[in-house]
């Protein structure tokens, strides 16, 4: 069986159909200046630096035609299903539901909420809106990935210790076996990075495993065209 190099240990590929590759929240809300991150206080800038590596996995995922999934993190216009806790938390200028300079703030459809036109979904791929941190809360997920038999998650996405270690988390106790792939996944604090990459492999990969993109690129790479099978026959 095909393996991904990884921590704690190799991470066993399922049959292909079994495997998605689920996309964070990768939104200008969280990425560009005058979005929720930045309304929460922090330097959305780090978080630019995982673009060309999460596309590369959209690229290879797309050429093995292997499933997508893409979260947004938003609410409805009325803000209905908003928690007070969360509308209230921060305490920051800007608020979610506000009016910034990408548009209503964490709003779904409003231009600051859309994925960066760089990693957009294209046809076919599952695009998934959620109210929460998790990806499981109030949403669909489950049932979308039971109906169609995944069983293998490789998380990316933004940001790794808020709604990544949570969706991870949560699929994890769901029974979905959990690749976090290191560097297309980003913090605004990088000890909350490092110290999550640590935690969720820590205890024999208590929550799953960690791995390189170019690892998991090179596990999904079709067989070369002069293998050793092709060579005897
Ligand atoms: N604030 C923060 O780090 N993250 C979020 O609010 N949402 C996600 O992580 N997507």
């Amino acid at each position: 069986m095909p393996t991904i190099t990884a921590q704690p240990y190799d991470f066993s590929l399922p049959q292909p159909g079994k495997l998605a590759l689920v996309v964070i929240d990768m939104q200008r809300d969280f990425i560009e200046d005058g979005g929720f991150g930045e309304a929460l206080g922090n330097d959305v800038r780090p978080l630019r630096g995982i673009v060309p590596t999460v596309k590369k996995l959209l690229d290879a995922f797309r050429a093995c035609k292997l499933p997508i999934i893409h979260t947004i993190e938003g609410h409805s216009p009325d803000l209905s299903d908003c928690p007070p806790a969360k509308l209230i938390r921060g305490r920051s200028a800007l608020k979610i539901g506000d009016q910034g300079p990408m548009g209503r703030i964490l709003i779904l459809g409003e231009p600051g909420n859309a994925i960066l036109p760089e990693l957009a979904p294209v046809d076919g791929e599952i695009v998934l809106t959620k109210p929460g941190k998790g990806a499981f809360c109030n949403t669909k997920l489950e049932s979308i990935l039971r109906e169609r038999g995944i069983t293998h998650l490789l998380i990316t996405g933004v940001t790794t210790e808020v709604c990544v270690q949570t969706t991870m988390r949560e699929a994890n106790d769901r029974g979905f076996e959990c690749l976090l792939i290191e560097d297309a996944t980003e913090s605004y604090f990088p000890e909350f990075k490092k110290a999550t990459l640590e935690m969720v492999r820590a205890q024999g990969g208590i929550v799953g495993w960690t791995a390189k993109a170019e690892d998991v690129i090179a596990a999904l790479s079709p067989p070369m065209p002069f293998s050793t099978s092709t060579i005897s026959s």
